[in-house]
C-alpha cells in the first residue's frame, strides 16, 4: 500500500485530495494546525475523516515538518498548505514569505536528510505571472509576480527546481490557475457571491458587497485539479505543468451568472466597497493547459457555467437545510460578517460606493 503525506488537509484541496488518493488505496497522512475549535468540516463533509491519519504540524515549525515526515514515512509528499488568500497575504506579507515560501525549503530539506527516494509535488499558482502581457499563460511565460502571496509561491517554486536538478530528487510543480468549489473558503469570491445570492435568494441578507469587478480569472472546479497533481506526481519526470480551463470570466460575469440563476436581478443587490481591492490587482489570468492535455491526457470537463452551478446549488440547499433545523458539517454560520473586519484595507479604503454606471 503507497503511502502519502498531504500538508494541509483541512484546506479545500486536502480535502478533495485525500478523497482521491484513499479511493485509490493510499494510505494518508495529513498534517493539521492545532487550533482552538475543530476544523475539520470539509473532511466531514467529503465522508472521509476517519480514514485519515492526522498528525500536529506547523509550516513555520522545521522539527514538526520533521516529525511529521518521519511518522507517515510516505512515498509522495504533496505541500499543499499555505497562507493562500492574496488579500491577507498584503497585510501579513513576512508571515506569508515564512508560510508559503520558506517552508518549502524546509520540506525539501528534510526529505533531502531523510530520503531523497520521496517524490514531492509543490502547489504553485497562477498568480506567479501577474499582470503578464501574454493573453494565453503556460509552462514557458515569464513571471511578473504582483503579490507577497505570488513572490512567496514563486521561491517556492523555483526552490523545487533547484532542489529536482541539484539532488536528482522527483521535485514536480503544478501551476494551478483558480480552483474552486462548494469547499472553497468563505473569504474567496466565488464561495463568497454563491452563498451571498443563496442568503439574499431566501430572504436572510439584502445585499453582497464586492471589490473589484472587472477582474477576470480562469475558473475550475477543484476535484479535477487533484485528478491533474495525482498525474503530475505519477508522469514519468518530475517536471512543471500548467492546470487550466482556458477559459477567462470576470468577477462580474460571475456574479451576474449567480442572481441570474436564481431569477435576481444583480444590479439590486450587489454594492462595491473599496476595502475589498487589493493594492496591486491581477486584473486578467488565463491558461494554456495544452502541455498537460498533451501528456497527461488530463482535461477539465467543467467549465465556467456549470461550476457557478454546482456553487450555487450547494449553497441553497445548505441554508434550505440549516433553516429546516437540520445540521451538517458546514462553515459558513461561523463566518464573520466581512463588512465588520478591520484591515488596513479597510482603513485606507473606508468610502463605500454604489454600483457606478461604469460598472453597470
Ligand atoms: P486553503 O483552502 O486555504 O488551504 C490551505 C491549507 O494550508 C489549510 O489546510 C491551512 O490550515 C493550511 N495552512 C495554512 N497555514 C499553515 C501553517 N502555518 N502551517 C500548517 N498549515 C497551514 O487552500 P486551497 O485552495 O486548498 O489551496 C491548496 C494549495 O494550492 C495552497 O498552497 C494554495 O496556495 C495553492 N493554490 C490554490 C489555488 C486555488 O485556486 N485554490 C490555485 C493555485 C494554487 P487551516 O485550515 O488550519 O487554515
Ligand atoms: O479573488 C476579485 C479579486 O480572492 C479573485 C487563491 O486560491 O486563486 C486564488 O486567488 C478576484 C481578484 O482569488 C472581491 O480582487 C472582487 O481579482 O477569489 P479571490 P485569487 O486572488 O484569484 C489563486 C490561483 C491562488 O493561488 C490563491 O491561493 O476577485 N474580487 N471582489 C474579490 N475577491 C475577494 N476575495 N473578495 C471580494 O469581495
Amino acid at each position: 500500500m503507497k503511502r502519502a503525506l498531504i500538508t494541509g488537509v483541512t484546506g479545500q484541496d486536502g480535502a478533495y485530495l485525500s478523497k482521491l488518493l484513499l479511493d485509490k488505496g493510499y494510505d494518508v497522512y495529513g498534517t493539521f494546525r492545532r487550533s482552538s475549535t475543530p476544523n475539520f468540516w470539509r473532511l466531514q463533509s467529503l465522508g472521509i475523516f476517519s480514514r485519515l491519519h492526522l498528525i500536529p504540524s506547523d509550516l513555520v515549525d522545521m522539527g514538526s515538518l520533521m516529525e511529521a515526515v518521519k511518522v507517515s514515512r510516505p512515498d509522495e509528499i504533496y505541500n499543499l498548505a499555505a497562507s493562500s488568500f492574496v488579500s491577507t497575504a498584503f497585510e501579513q506579507p513576512v508571515g506569508n514569505a515564512e508560510i508559503t515560501g520558506i517552508a518549502v525549503t524546509k520540506l525539501l530539506e528534510t526529505i533531502r536528510f531523510l530520503n531523497p527516494k520521496i517524490k514531492f509535488y509543490q502547489a504553485s499558482t497562477s498568480e506567479m505571472y501577474g499582470n503578464s502581457s501574454d493573453s494565453s499563460l503556460s509552462e514557458t511565460t515569464p513571471f511578473h509576480p504582483a503579490s507577497p502571496y505570488a513572490i512567496s509561491k514563486l521561491y517556492g517554486h523555483w526552490m523545487t527546481d533547484v532542489y529536482r536538478k541539484a539532488y536528482g530528487i522527483f521535485a514536480c510543480t503544478g501551476i494551478l490557475f483558480n480552483h474552486e468549489s462548494p469547499l472553497r473558503g468563505l473569504e474567496f469570491v466565488s464561495r463568497k457571491i454563491t452563498n451571498g445570492v443563496a442568503k439574499i435568494k431566501l430572504g436572510l441578507e439584502k445585499k453582497l458587497v464586492l471589490g473589484n469587478l472587472n477582474a477576470q480569472r480562469d475558473w475550475g472546479l477543484a476535484s479535477e485539479y487533484m485528478e491533474g497533481i495525482y498525474k503530475i506526481m505519477h508522469y514519468k519526470y518530475p517536471e512543471t505543468f500548467v492546470l487550466s480551463t482556458n477559459e477567462s470570466h470576470s468577477v462580474k460575469e460571475f456574479a451576474q451568472l449567480a442572481f441570474e440563476s436564481v431569477d435576481l436581478d444583480w444590479k439590486k443587490y450587489v454594492k462595491i466597497d473599496k476595502r475589498f481591492m487589493r493594492p496591486l490587482e491581477v486584473n486578467y489570468l488565463r491558461g494554456n493547459n495544452s502541455k498537460a492535455v498533451k501528456k497527461l491526457k488530463w482535461k477539465p470537463k467543467i467549465k465556467f457555467e456549470k461550476l457557478v452551478d454546482i456553487m450555487l446549488k450547494e449553497d441553497l440547499t445548505r441554508w434550505e437545510n440549516f433553516l429546516q433545523g437540520r445540521s451538517f458539517p458546514w462553515d459558513a454560520p461561523l463566518y464573520p460578517d466581512e463588512n465588520k473586519i478591520i484591515t488596513r484595507n479597510s482603513l485606507e479604503n473606508k468610502t463605500s460606493t454604489k454600483l457606478s454606471r461604469k460598472t453597470k
